[in-house]
């Protein structure tokens, strides 16, 4: 239904336009703070649409505070910084009543009162921001970051819709920081991971990293996309009003248009606070968000002050956290799974249990020695619990509930995706597939392949190998040397341009130097400089393959471990396969015995004079540099390292420009002489 707006006049528009902000304010109030709302979601929608429709027809009454402006901005390039006036310290734990008694000892005896009346604040698990209002109007949204300073998310926070954009009621003070809590609901979270999952993309480990996700966007168009709420318990600047007790804060805030923590109570004495603890804890799971403790905060604002804060923590309030969640429940099977990087990872699948409110049924149980340490077979009784994580562990094993048919587990010696050979190297607690063409692997291996410091092939990105593997047309590293132009043009976003600069740049990346080589196979524990020293000591791949072990951990910089890692790898029929594919395709394994000119600090360099020196003739500079290893064309062309410009230089300066080959003056060069002792 479009609202007709066409009679309206300016005037009449303008006070239209404050009324209808009014109410939306207030209803959008009652129904996202006080979940009572009064009109139905028909009759909002309505005024929402007049709202907009005579926004559009007069956009110099739109206003930063009107409902309609929550999204609208600009993705940013970076966030701003902001300081907190007012630091926004952090909290101490306690885990038992015991630690909650203590805390009350060391309150009462510093404040030197018999008795302390405390607020209890169910503690939601999310991110802290502080939202600052002049007048009334948000000005500026913050993360806590350090506590000193955070980022400007104000962009961000205009889009959650618990956030008045401006404040309630007839009693708004000059300035108010408003701080609390933007977390997301344990259902959202679910279908925003079901969604990513769905799309491929990497999914948040619980709703507070998704909540810190979505709040830290550039794009805040994505922020509104995400279903973020907020929860306010606490103030930072004030100018303009006083209180006196915690409490009065909450409930002023609620009545300025914040949702506060479901519950909050009024204590008058530890031992209550501590039976409000236990009542928050056997209802943990009835809350549609993650909360993983109670606040307990000091209620007399006075007494607060009195007894300050250390340096990173309020002594007047603390957090007590919730103990893990744990059910029991039975080992139907171990099974292992290969990871990105060769990482054979054993998990037990168990009869489904719920945890913090979810239904799981597998737990990581990490690693061979994990499983030896707990002892788990296939059929015992385990206790399970999610350790800050979606991803659940295995506490123990109930041992007295065994009837002896428990199956032991074993680690395969068989990769379960390729069959390829798996190797523990000693002092390694995870067990690998070493294979290069193994499936599971294969993304990260290409990715790290292409990487600068191995191939360093350019224009291949990590979506690229994604689509490349998904479509087939590559199953390892040595495949991309085989690649044709008609296979890349079945990708999406394709074109016969990037597909010939594709196919240009591998081909191009078969010359590169051994020890690019060597890194890019993806040798566990061979990282560049590993690569280095084997290049240098052997100067071909094939050497390198017919070393023994022993020979190999002679080499000053490898130890045994890296020895053993280097020949389990080229041991592997499957890797040798690759390799000869490699060497098929053309690729270089061997390298030239560097002459002794080679060792030189300038060899390689192919440096041209152009224009007259003022410290010393062409001839001599020339013979210098030679000295250093270098050669000394007399043109430029595209095999040129390095021009040096004098005085007057000729047409070798633009042509060296024109093949963006590097140039520096006089000064600079001599400065290079100098590094090498040639000049003074
Ligand atoms: N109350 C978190 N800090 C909280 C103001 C103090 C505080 C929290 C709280 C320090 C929650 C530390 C970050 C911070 C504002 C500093 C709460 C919650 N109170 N209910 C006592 O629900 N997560 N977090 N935030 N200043």
């Amino acid at each position: 239904m479009k609202i007709d707006v066409s009679n309206v006049t300016h005037e009449e528009a303008k006070k239209r336009l404050e009324e209808l902000r009014k109410k939306l304010r207030y209803h959008s109030y009652l129904y996202y703070v006080l979940n009572k709302p009064k009109i139905s979601d028909y009759e909002y929608d309505m005024m929402f649409q007049e709202l907009l429709a005579l926004e559009r027809k007069f956009p110099d009454l739109v206003t930063p505070d009107s409902p309609s402006q929550r999204v609208g901005a600009e993705p940013a390039k970076e966030f701003k910084t902001v300081y907190h006036k007012i630091p926004m310290l952090s909290l101490g734990n306690a885990f038992d009543d015991d630690d909650l008694r203590a805390f009350d000892k060391r309150v009462k005896r510093e404040a030197g009162v018999e008795q302390i009346e405390y607020v209890t604040e169910l503690k939601m698990d999310g991110l802290a921001v502080s939202i600052r209002y002049e007048k009334g109007i948000l000005v500026q949204g913050a993360t806590r970051g350090d506590g000193i300073r955070g980022e400007d998310v104000t962009a961000n926070v205009r889009t959650i819709r618990d956030i008045p954009l401006k404040l309630f009621g007839d009693e708004i003070p000059e300035v108010i920081e408003v701080r609390g809590e933007v977390i997301m609901y344990k259902k959202d979270f679910e279908e925003l991971n079901k969604e990513r999952e769905a799309k491929g993309e990497p999914l948040f480990a619980n709703p507070r990293n998704a909540a810190a996700g979505s709040l830290r966007q550039l794009d805040p168009k994505i922020t509104a996309q995400r279903k973020l709420h907020m929860i306010a318990y606490g103030i930072g600047e004030v100018v303009g009003k006083e209180f006196k007790k915690h409490f009065e804060i909450l409930q002023f805030l609620q009545k300025i248009g914040f949702r506060i923590s479901p519950e909050a109570a009024v204590c008058p004495d530890i031992e209550e606070a501590i039976r409000r603890c236990k009542y928050y804890t056997a209802h943990r799971n009835e809350y549609p968000f993650g909360a993983d403790g109670v606040v307990i905060k000091v209620n007399d604002l006075e007494l607060q002050k009195k007894l300050g804060a250390t340096f990173h923590e309020p002594r007047w309030a603390i957090a007590y956290k919730f103990p893990p969640e744990e059910a029991e429940t039975v080992v139907r099977d171990i099974i292992v799974q290969v990871g990105r990087t060769g990482k054979l990872t054993p998990v037990a699948i168990f009869d489904p249990v719920e945890l913090e409110g979810s239904i799981v049924s597998r737990a990581t149980l990490h690693n061979e020695d994990q499983i030896k340490r707990l002892d788990i077979r296939i059929g015992d009784h385990v206790i399970v619990r999610k350790a800050g994580s979606v991803i659940p562990e295995v506490v123990r094993v109930v041992k007295e509930k065994r009837t002896g048919k428990e199956i032991p587990f074993k680690m395969p010696d068989r990769c379960p995706v390729c069959g390829g050979p798996v190797v523990r190297l000693p002092g390694e607690a995870a067990t690998r597939c070493i294979n290069a063409s193994c499936p599971a692997q294969v993304k990260e291996r290409i990715v790290h392949f292409v990487s600068r410091e191995a191939m360093d092939i350019d224009s291949i990105g990590e979506k690229l190998i994604n689509q490349m593997v998904d479509k087939g047309l590559i199953k390892d590293y040595a495949d991309l040397y085989y690649l044709k132009k008609d296979d890349l043009l079945k990708l999406e976003r394709m074109g016969p341009l990037l597909a010939d600069k594709i196919i240009r740049n591998i081909q191009n990346s078969k010359n590169r130097p051994l020890a690019n080589l060597i890194y890019a196979l993806g040798i566990f524990q061979v990282g560049k400089h590993t690569a280095e020293l084997l290049a240098k000591k052997y100067h071909s791949l094939d050497e390198i393959m017919n070393a023994s072990e022993e020979e190999l951990a002679q080499i000053e910089g490898i130890g045994p471990i890296t020895a053993k890692s280097i020949k389990d790898f080229f041991s592997s029929e499957l890797n040798k396969k690759v390799i000869e594919k490699l060497k098929e395709a053309g690729v270089k394994t061997e390298e030239e015995v560097k002459t002794e000119n080679e060792n030189l600090p300038l060899a390689n360099e192919k440096i041209v004079f152009t224009g007259a020196l003022k410290s010393m003739p062409r001839s001599k500079a020339k013979e210098l540099v030679r000295e250093l290893g270098a050669e000394t064309p007399d043109t430029v062309s595209k095999k040129t390292t390095l021009v040096v410009v004098g005085e007057d230089p000729g047409s070798k300066l633009e042509k060296a420009q024109k093949l963006g080959i590097k140039t520096i003056g006089e000064e600079e060069f001599l400065e290079l002489l100098r590094r090498y002792g040639k000049w003074t």
